[in-house]
């Protein structure tokens, strides 16, 4: 690896604005300042004037993922590459082992996949079923493999749900290991049967996908597993908070103290459930995915969560399936594969809907779509920032630049782009990974299989354990000796 100077920019970090060059070397960044030497045979990239950024961190990708009977049709190295095009750097995936299949395995299998993987990425591993083997996983994981976040699917009943035994037994484990849990929080029985009485009413189409799902089902889980977090004295992450009735309840945990992290796409800010209302099904299904997409006033809701803090990081849960895929369920919406793209967009998306209206900041815009994922995740300053020793991945941004989305352009491997004909300004002109130039004035450079799988350190010395935890680990015992000595306290005045 080379060096390289990042010239002329105005550094923009979670923390702080200043005019300041960047320099790279071997993959980190060696000198950030003011008027810095170029060092002999650096290659040069003049900012001229743009702001240097830290590359987006996407913490909810599903790269080849098999699901519901097909594979997402992008692959980590496309999906990275894409990724790269948008100025996100580094995502993080899921190992979703089957129900029985050992964690181990599961692992190893994906690992293997992520290898032509063109950025750095990580993995959360899901939790699917539960006995003593996936304990002693668990702890494999999180010693040896740098895993620090388990994923629990608390929908998709008879596939990959939790139930709330294998919740408990998990969150318990995460506990001892010092790992945060994770949570797709819906009401897996309930989308069953609403499913079920959805269908036989007559309603096949796509417009059935959220009539099943409705905002309470994903309010209840989420409630659910907050107050099993809360009892077990673990923090607790929400992926993709789609609604009020979630919001409503991270937003009351998080006032009590209680440690909840959550989660927002970038498509649930924007999207309204009008889609599923499109004549053209595919249309429709193109937006199937889940939490659905909600009416308008949750829309509202979420960015103002956003920019109250009480959600902290912006994902897209990129999981592609092409139009053959989806049609699968042409005739029965419970069989069109869950999932969309999005990973090009998210950063333009949140920067024309949130910096450029006033809702975020440029130094909240990096830490909802950067910073606060390397630090929830344990990879910060390494990862999410500009600093001396941090790696050097890095975009140079166009605050005014802009461009309409669109299949046709996208770099994503998927034949639809759910934020088609949106106009955005704001663009990464270039994209530096490991201290290399991966995107520069639209065009790609990626090299396949460059990417690095990222180890996560786990959390024990950040989350001390909480009163509840202490007096659950210690409770202490009554004393029933029959000396008299706590009746007398108990019967003094
Ligand atoms: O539920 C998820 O996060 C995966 C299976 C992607 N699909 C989706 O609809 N969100
Ligand atoms: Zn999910
Ligand atoms: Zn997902």
């Amino acid at each position: 690896m080379g060096t390289l100077i990042i010239r002329g920019g105005t550094v923009v970090t979670a923390e702080n604005t200043e005019r300041a060059d960047v320099i790279c070397a071997d993959g980190q960044i060696v000198a950030v300042g003011p008027d810095l030497e170029i060092p002999t045979g650096a290659e040069v990239v003049d900012a001229g004037g743009a702001l240097v950024m830290p590359g987006g961190i996407d913490p909810h990708t599903h790269m080849e993922l098999p699901f519901m009977g097909t594979v997402a049709s992008e692959d980590f190295f496309t999906g990275t590459s894409a990724a790269a095009a948008g100025g996100t750097t580094m995502c993080i995936d899921f190992v979703i082992p089957a129900p029985q299949e050992p964690l181990m395995e599961a692992y190893k299998k994906w690992r293997g996949w992520a290898e032509k993987a063109a950025c750095d990425y990580s993995f959360h591993v899901a939790v699917t079923w539960w006995d003593q083997s996936v304990s002693d996983d668990m702890g494999t994981l999180s010693r040896d493999h740098g895993v620090n976040s388990f994923k629990h699917f608390m929908a998709y009943k008879n596939a990959i749900m939790c139930d709330d035994e294998t919740l408990v037994n998990s969150f318990t484990r995460a506990r001892e290991l010092g790992a945060l849990c994770t949570v797709h929080a819906e009401n897996g029985e309930l989308v069953y049967r609403l499913q079920q009485e959805i269908y036989d009413k007559g309603i096949h189409g796509p417009e059935g996908h959220p009539l099943s799902r409705p905002p309470e089902v994903e309010g209840e889980a989420a409630n659910r597993a907050i107050r099993i977090a809360e009892v077990l004295g673990v923090p607790l992450y929400l992926v993709h908070t789609s609604c009020i009735d979630a919001l409503e309840a991270v937003t009351r945990a998080r006032l009590e103290g209680q440690r909840v992290f959550a989660e927002v796409l970038a498509q649930h800010l924007v999207i309204d459930d009008s889609v599923y209302r499109d004549p053209d099904w595919r249309t429709a299904a193109h937006h199937v995915m889940s939490p659905p997409f909600r009416p308008k006033e949750h829309q509202a809701a979420l960015w103002q969560g956003l920019q109250a803090g009480m959600l902290q990081t912006t994902a897209t849960d990129h999981c592609c399936f092409c139009t053959p895929q989806k049609a699968a369920g042409k005739d029965d919406f419970r069989s069109i594969p869950n999932g969309t793209g999005g990973i090009e967009d998210r950063m333009s998306v949140i920067w024309h809907h949130g910096v450029r209206t006033g809702k975020l900041t440029p130094q909240e815009f990096v830490a909802v779509t950067s910073t606060n994922t390397a630090k929830i995740f344990n990879i910060h300053p390494r990862k999410g920032s500009i600093s001396v020793g941090a790696d050097a991945d890095l975009i140079v941004w166009d605050p005014e630049g802009s461009r309409t989305i669109s299949a046709e352009t996208h770099h994503q491997n998927i034949d639809f782009n759910i934020y088609e004909g949106m106009t955005v300004t704001g663009i990464p002109t270039v994209t530096v990974s490991q201290g290399q130039v991966v995107w520069k004035d639209g065009a790609l450079r990626t090299v396949r299989g460059a990417g690095r799988y990222i180890d996560r350190p786990c959390f024990a010395k950040y989350y001390a354990a909480t009163e509840r935890v202490r007096e659950l680990a210690e409770p202490s015992p009554v004393d029933r000796s029959g000396n008299g000595a706590d009746r007398e306290s108990e019967s003094s005045p």
